[in-house]
């Protein structure tokens, strides 16, 4: 079976122990490649090499680093239809919404901090006619950058890219559950002439290969996104080594919409923010809230059109909703659907596993689910559930709905439907959540800091704030 390796100091590697777990293909339900299991000596491998990389990537002038980085960029766009094939087959998604959305982000991640690098500049503050302070900001060294599964190159290359282009070499672990990309990635990498251990992947499991990185002493900064508990240990681990740690986890995110919204954009927009990729992104709305005096027509027509949405294959053109990553994680999604009746939700659609013919017989596929009668603060409407499930909920009142959106742990964004405009301002004020969207969702400005509240996460990401957060900043204070 074809095997991913590791790329460690420009090579691409076995693990040391040799030893290799299976990588699913989730619309079939069958292993298709072998993913290195890769371990503490295969981190300690990586470390060395990317210590021995930063004197000379940090020292190198930044347009220089840029010009690598764009490179890589370009060759992204080169192989677009391999990645996308690519993505598709490790996560299960549609290869049409790989091909518009992750992988074109992918490139446009690269690109944009590469050139942001070389736009970076740092403060100086004159007190008055005492002193100058003058601040500089050096790459704070080694760094760990650890991806999940639901948009794997496009979150992997949003965590390295900005860590590379501020000068830091990385030690990279993509998740076990979608490591193709990635290793098609790290060719690209030697193809665009990324020295040596600047960049180095390991792939493997979270608490062996992933734990080690957290660990490893001479890793100075961690940035994450994946699920709320796993951040909860890294951040047990990293906090008491005083590194710094920037956390991106999940989200439970409402969409608001408000009587006078714009309907057909309303309903349009909402059904792609809650199915799109199986509804494994972390900013889908999971929970739709509808102001009373149009509930019944927007749920009627939410249903309509959620019953046209076409699951199957990946492969096909027409496909809306592919697999979803793995057959634990089905279980999951089904299981909360089980807990929604439980807790007296009506399913107006979906609800089960769909079984598909032919090569996907086997494959993790699920319903996209509608549920309505469950109240704001039911474990349901609490808990991330990640899958191509919503609820949908009537309100009153702008201040009812407000407390509902922010009734649970999570705060990463929100969406608002309506052509008031001070209403949308009024709202979006009281919403505690790192990003809202108004009239829109998935729109993306790579230079707004991005990033959840509560258990969301903590740190920014985006924009100067990455490359910030990968820096290290020093005052020099001059009495004049
Ligand atoms: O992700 P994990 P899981 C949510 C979603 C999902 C839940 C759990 O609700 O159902 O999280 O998903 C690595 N030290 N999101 O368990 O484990 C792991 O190998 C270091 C939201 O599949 O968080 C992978 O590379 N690393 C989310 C990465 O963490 C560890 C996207 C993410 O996997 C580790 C994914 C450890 N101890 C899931 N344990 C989002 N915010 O987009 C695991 N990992």
């Amino acid at each position: 079976m074809f095997k991913v390796l590791n790329y460690i100091n420009g090579e691409l590697i076995e693990p040391k122990a040799g030893s290799f777990l299976e990588n699913y293909n989730p619309a079939e339900g069958k292993p298709y490649s072998l993913v290195p299991d890769s371990d503490a000596e295969d981190v300690q491998h990586a470390v060395d090499a990317a210590s021995l990389a930063f004197p000379a990537w940090s020292a190198m002038p930044v347009e220089k680093r840029s010009a690598i980085l764009q490179k890589i960029a370009d060759l992204i766009d080169r192989d677009l239809d391999q990645l996308a094939l690519a993505e598709s087959i490790d996560q299960g998604k549609p290869v049409k919404l790989a091909k518009v959305v992750d992988i074109p982000r992918a490139s446009a991640n690269m690109r944009f901090f590469a050139t942001g690098a070389i736009h970076f500049s740092s403060e100086a503050h004159i007190t008055g006619q005492e002193a100058i302070n003058y601040t500089t900001r050096t790459p704070v060294g080694v760094v760990g950058c650890i991806s999940p599964w639901n948009l794997p190159l496009y979150l992997f290359t949003w965590k390295i890219a900005p860590a590379l282009a501020a000068g830091c070499t990385v030690v990279a672990k993509p998740s076990e559950l979608t490591p193709m990309t990635a290793f098609l990635f790290s060719k690209l990498c030697m193809e665009a002439g990324l020295p040596n251990g600047v960049l180095n992947i390991v792939h493997g499991l979270g608490p062996k290969a992933g734990q080690a990185i957290i660990e490893h002493p001479n890793i100075v900064a961690i940035s994450f996104t994946g699920g709320t508990i796993t951040g909860k240990k890294i951040a047990a681990t990293a906090a008491p080594m005083f590194k710094k740690l920037s956390l991106e986890l999940g989200g439970k995110n409402p969409n608001i919409i408000f009587a006078d919204c714009d309907f057909e954009q309303a309903l349009h927009t909402s059904i792609q923010s809650s199915f799109s990729n199986q509804g494994e992104i972390c900013l889908c709305g999971s929970r739709i809230f509808v102001e009373r005096s149009m509930y019944n027509r927007f749920v009627e027509e939410f249903v309509l059109r959620t019953k046209k949405l076409t699951v199957g294959d990946p492969n096909d053109e027409q496909t809306k909703v592919g697999a979803l990553v793995s057959e634990a994680h089905m279980k999951k999604v089904l299981g909360y659907i089980e807990l929604a009746k439980q807790e007296g939700g009506t399913i107006l659609t979906g609800g089960k596993q769909v079984k598909l013919n032919g090569r996907c017989a086997d494959g993790y596929f699920v319903e996209p689910t509608v549920i309505t009668d469950l109240d704001a603060f039911c474990r349901t409407n609490q808990e991330e559930i990640f899958g191509p499930v919503v609820t949908i909920m009537p309100f009153d009142t702008e201040d009812e709905v407000i407390g509902y959106a922010n009734s649970t742990g999570y705060g990463l964004s929100a969406t608002l439907w309506t052509e008031n405009l001070k209403c949308a301002h009024r709202v979006a004020a009281q919403l505690k959540s790192g990003i809202i969207w108004v009239n829109c969702w998935l729109f993306r400005d790579l230079r707004t800091p991005f990033g959840g509240m509560k258990q969301s996460g903590v740190g920014r990401e985006g924009g100067w704030e990455a490359l910030r957060f990968f820096t290290e900043a020093k005052n020099v204070c001059i009495k004049i």
